[in-house]
């Protein structure tokens, strides 16, 4: 029995450690491109969620160490044991590689990063990762340092019944990424996208650094306020943002346009909350 939980247990560590061995593999680049690339990961968890229409407002946080805090109010993440790994599926979710929905299985997943590795890679590449989950009046925390629990998923405290919700909190490693400081802007033009492309979901942003900041998004009418904005600095030929949707063969898709007097056009297309800046049969 404590055998078999040991092979397990091996299992896990080397699945990360291939992470931390090939990090480039996982998430394009140990840059800055990749150390904001983590961010989206986390937050694509909990865009998930709004897409489940079970989450309403994100919270994404630059502390003053740089590490990150992503706050959701979603219906946190499972804490029961999973069964076949016998652990929290919360434990599953960040050490094990490619657990989740995307990979063999499931496929609820309809958002996704750049390379939509997920959780345990962020885990992997973190000096340190909390969770705090906030479930059915309990709060449940686990802490983990380079992928490597430091202990087992524990009941810290009790919260309003009410309350529901996901926090993750990490700090990029600094063995791993050549750059380890946050660009505010960069952060905030991704998260304001996301938030175009999610009607409804609010998507604040905050930096707890020597100069504060915070911007808050929530767009009703997605992406037609998302091409308002982009003529925002141009001179659009008429007031209507022009705009239709559609549902085939369980294939959701919408487009959103408005002409402009400038001789260049600009067309952005997404798949599942993803830019495509080479098209696609979709555009
Ligand atoms: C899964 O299906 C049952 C109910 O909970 C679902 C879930 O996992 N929800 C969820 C995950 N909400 N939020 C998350 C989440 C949020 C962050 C910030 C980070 C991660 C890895 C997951």
């Amino acid at each position: 029995m404590s055998e078999e939980y040991g092979a397990g247990q091996i299992q896990i560590l080397e699945g990360l450690e291939a992470v931390r061995k090939r990090p480039g593999m996982y998430i394009g680049s140990t840059s800055s491109r990749g150390l904001h690339h983590l961010v989206y990961e986390i937050v694509d968890n909990a865009v998930d969620e709004a897409l489940a229409g079970v989450c309403t407002s994100i919270l994404v946080q630059i502390n003053p160490d740089n590490s990150i805090t992503v706050m959701d109010n979603g219906r946190g993440i499972p804490v029961g044991i999973h069964p076949t790994k016998g652990i929290p599926a919360v434990e599953v979710v960040f050490t094990i590689l490619h657990a989740g929905g995307k990979f063999g299985g499931g496929g609820y997943k309809v958002s996704g990063g750049l390379h939509g590795v997920g959780a345990s890679v962020v885990n992997a590449l973190s000096e340190w990762l909390e969770v705090m989950i906030y479930k059915d009046g309990k709060v449940y925390k686990q802490r983990y340092e380079r992928g490597k629990v430091m202990y087992a998923l524990q009941e810290i405290g009790t919260c309003e019944p009410e309350r529901h919700g996901t926090t993750v909190s990490f700090l990029p490693d600094k063995q791993i990424f050549e750059e380890t400081v946050y660009d505010y802007s960069i952060l905030q033009n991704r998260l304001r996208e996301m938030a175009f492309l999610t009607k409804g979901l609010h998507i604040c942003l905050k930096d707890e650094r020597e100069e504060k900041r915070e911007e808050s998004y929530c767009y009703e009418g997605g992406i037609k306020e998302f091409v308002t904005y982009l003529n925002g600095s141009k001179n659009p030929l008429y007031d209507k943002v022009l705009y239709c949707e559609a549902m085939k063969d369980n294939v959701f898709v919408e487009v959103a346009f408005q002409h402009n007097d400038s001789y260049t056009e600009n067309i952005y297309s997404f798949v599942n909350n993803i830019n495509t800046p080479e098209g696609g049969t979709h555009l």
